[in-house]
């Protein structure tokens, strides 16, 4: 009793954002009386596997947490509301129900209610274990998003086989684009030490349906290549295994110079071609289940084939038989370009790969950037897909906000994601723009019949608390997971599912903190780089506005490269009569873009240089639509802020307060990039400011002088 009272005269302890979505507080009273009577027993295959143990752990935690009480274990169903879990190969109760599991796909689940021997039960069963465990947490979302469970019927599978995440994260623990921390790979301690955490970042990851990570930075080092290195690997591949998560490296492709003691990397080389076939075999014996290799070749100063007058495809096709007796794949990026290449960087891309279609290995996989030039706020889609019926592509997106304010501002990346995916590419076997070709028809291989599919998030993973840098971050987290799942889902259900679970299952908070979420990504496109601009972020590290830079070595590297305002307009002309980038399109889409008026508004700069005084469908001319839409992203954030704190008694005080701060740093910021850009733009169009608009806080010269050598991720 006294203990009791105790425990009650306890400050509410403080939630700083590590657990996730998978928090599992208490239902109310009334959730309880409706679920706990549909959740009381739990009858687990004979032979348990690591993967039903895991699913069982969680059950057992998400059922304590939420219900009050674990469900008890047993033997076979003497009572209702227990639930069963298993295969048909693995558990003769599953099996005796005749489940229509045959339409699933590998790690899809089905659940639902039955009754065994006279009793009411709950199914989530599969054709294999994971698929199991993955209806394991979809049915804890259930409770946890307060959907009724006494008469499920569900079913879901997978729709892209490989859903990865890439981390940029060097043997140092330092993170490219990197904002929540150090690396969680602790490399020095590894194998020896293996953190508790590796096993929330997987459980976090299977609750999504995430499959495979890639550990290291695709700017890598042979080092993780070596022994020591590999067994450093095959202790977290351990540890994520029972998650049904397989680790792959990025792959340096001299590690056969740099480590092997060889004179060349040649992939056309006898001696090469050994040595990656025993590294392998040696990586193989190590990590049985490992994935494979993610290879940056020819880009950005890393070395590749065409160090040795050979191809892309030469390079993919020598990895990849070296890792096709173990069944592994070769990610090879198409996130090429070059700087003695005068062709526009937009195209170079599609210049290099298009051509290669079919030439590749069956175990190879092409992954290609969600945009023709690099995770910019917004971006059409890349032309490449598509464009390669006889060569797999997967799609890259990043996750971590390296062109979008970082960790602090709040950028929902649910409808990027989903404009990427739903984009149609007007490549269906017709010609026809009918919906039947977007971009996620391409990713999932439904529409040129792919052996092989894949997604990959650039992760926002790191040692802070909260994981991801803000608690809002670990959204995109979780939004990239729910589309590598079903790239048909919408960005708005996932955002509100994941705040009824992070937060609170209630309306009157979901509703308007959903809205907030799903303007918040236009916000950031309107503040930085409205109306198809791109690029226009300080020079290297990408923190802040810089659109004057024109100093840099390569000429893509400088902001002006992308705006190309002068006295007389702005934008980049990708038509005809500019770089033609357009033509990589299909035609009906090509023809669109083309078009001054047909081309969407939000692509206008992009595909188009057009005098300051061009008419806008709004009635103002372009300079004038330009400086609203700045003042329109900067009013949005303010808009956030007033949104988040009317909202203040629904959150808890830690996680309120982070978010509160950062918003008020976005709105700086936003700010900041409002008034530079328009600063600058005003400078060079020697335009006047229209009416009504407030005048930049500060001359030009003083955000021009803003130098940040400590930004962090760079
Ligand atoms: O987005 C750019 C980044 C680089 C990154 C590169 C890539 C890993 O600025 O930091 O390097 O793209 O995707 O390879």
């Amino acid at each position: 009793m006294l203990i009791s009272i105790a425990t009650a005269a306890l400050p509410a302890v403080a939630e700083d954002g590590y657990d996730l979505w998978l928090r599992y507080k208490p239902v109310s009273a009334e959730w309880r009386r409706e679920y706990r009577p549909l959740a009381q027993a739990l009858l687990l295959p004979r032979a348990p596997s690591p993967t039903i143990r895991a699913a069982e752990r969680e059950l057992r935690r998400g059922l304590a947490g939420l219900l009050g009480a674990e469900p008890q274990q047993a033997g076979s169903v003497r009572r209702d509301g227990t639930l069963l879990l298993g295969t048909p190969a693995s558990s003769p109760t599953i099996a005796r129900l005749d489940l229509p599991l045959a339409q699933l796909r590998p790690g899809g689940y089905l659940i639902r209610s039955v009754v065994v021997d006279g009793h009411r039960a709950t199914a989530i069963a599969a054709n294999d274990d994971i698929g199991v465990l993955y209806g394991s947490y979809r049915f804890l979302r259930l409770l946890q998003t307060r959907q009724p469970i006494a008469q499920l019927d569900l079913a879901s599978s997978p729709q892209i086989q490989l859903r990865l995440l890439n981390h940029w994260d060097n043997l140092d623990r330092t993170v490219e684009r990197g904002y929540a921390g150090q690396s969680l790979w602790d490399w020095w301690r590894l194998p020896d030490f293996r953190d508790p955490r590796y096993t929330d970042y997987a459980r976090a990851n299977a609750s999504i349906g995430i499959n495979g990570t890639v550990l290291n930075n695709v700017n890598a080092k042979s080092d993780s290549l070596t022994p020591r290195y590999i067994a450093k690997a095959a202790a977290l591949a351990d540890v994520f295994r029972p998650y049904g998560i397989r680790v792959y490296l990025s792959a340096r492709f001299n590690a056969p110079m740099e480590i092997g003691g060889l004179g060349t990397a040649d992939p056309l080389d006898s001696d090469v071609r050994h040595w990656w076939r025993d590294k392998a075999d040696e990586i193989y014996a190590a990590i049985p289940d490992f994935g494979g290799f993610l290879v940056k070749a020819n880009s950005e100063g890393q070395p590749g084939p065409q160090d040795y007058g050979r191809s892309h495809a030469d390079g993919a096709n020598m990895l990849a038989a070296a890792l096709e007796p173990h069944g592994g794949v070769v990610m090879w990026r198409a996130f090429v370009y070059a700087h003695d290449n005068p062709e526009d960087r937009a195209k170079q891309a599609y210049s290099e790969f298009k051509s290669l279609d079919g030439e590749f290995a069956d175990n190879v996989v092409l992954q290609v950037k969600n945009g023709p030039i690099d995770f910019q706020p917004r971006e059409p889609f890349h032309p490449l897909f598509g464009a390669m019926p006889h060569t797999p592509l997967m799609m890259e997106f990043q996750i971590t906000k390296e062109y979008l304010g970082f960790a602090t501002h709040l950028a929902y990346l649910g409808p990027l994601f989903e404009e990427v995916l739903d984009a149609d590419t007007c490549r269906s076997a017709s010609g026809r723009c009918d919906g039947s070709a977007t971009v996620a028809s391409v990713v999932d291989g439904s529409l040129h019949g792919y052996r092989t599919t894949g997604i990959a998030g650039v992760a926002n993973i790191g040692t802070d608390r909260d994981w991801s840098g803000s608690i809002f971050n670990q959204a995109n987290w979780y939004v990239f997971g729910r589309l590598a799942w079903d790239p048909r889902d919408s960005a708005r259900a996932i955002a509100e599912d994941w705040l009824s679970m992070t937060f609170v299952p209630d309306g009157s908070f979901v509703g308007p903190a959903a809205d907030m979420m799903m303007a918040s990504r236009e916000a950031v496109v309107d503040y930085m780089t409205p109306l198809g601009l791109a690029h226009l972020m300080g020079t290297g590290h990408h923190y802040g506005p810089a659109p004057w830079v024109d100093t840099l070595a390569r000429p893509e590297w400088n902001p002006v490269y992308y705006h190309r305002a002068d006295a007389r307009g702005i934008g980049f002309d990708r038509t005809a009569e500019g770089s033609d980038a357009v033509a990589q399109y299909a035609p009906p889409i090509a023809a669109k873009f083309a078009g001054r008026s047909s081309v969407p508004e939000k692509y206008l700069l992009w595909f188009h240089h057009l005098p300051w005084n061009y008419p806008m469908s709004t009635g103002r001319d372009l300079w004038g639509e330009l400086v609203y839409r700045y003042d329109r992203g900067a009013d949005e954030v303010a808009a956030m802020r007033r949104q988040w704190s009317a909202l203040h008694r629904y959150v808890d005080r830690e996680r309120f307060a982070k978010t509160a701060d950062f918003l008020a740093i976005q709105q700086r910021e936003a700010r900041w990039w409002r008034d530079a850009c328009i600063a600058y733009f005003r400078s060079v169009s020697g335009r006047e400011l229209p009416r009504g608009v407030r005048p930049p806080e500060h001359a030009l010269a003083y955000y021009r002088a803003q130098k940040f050598p400590w930004a962090p991720g760079h």
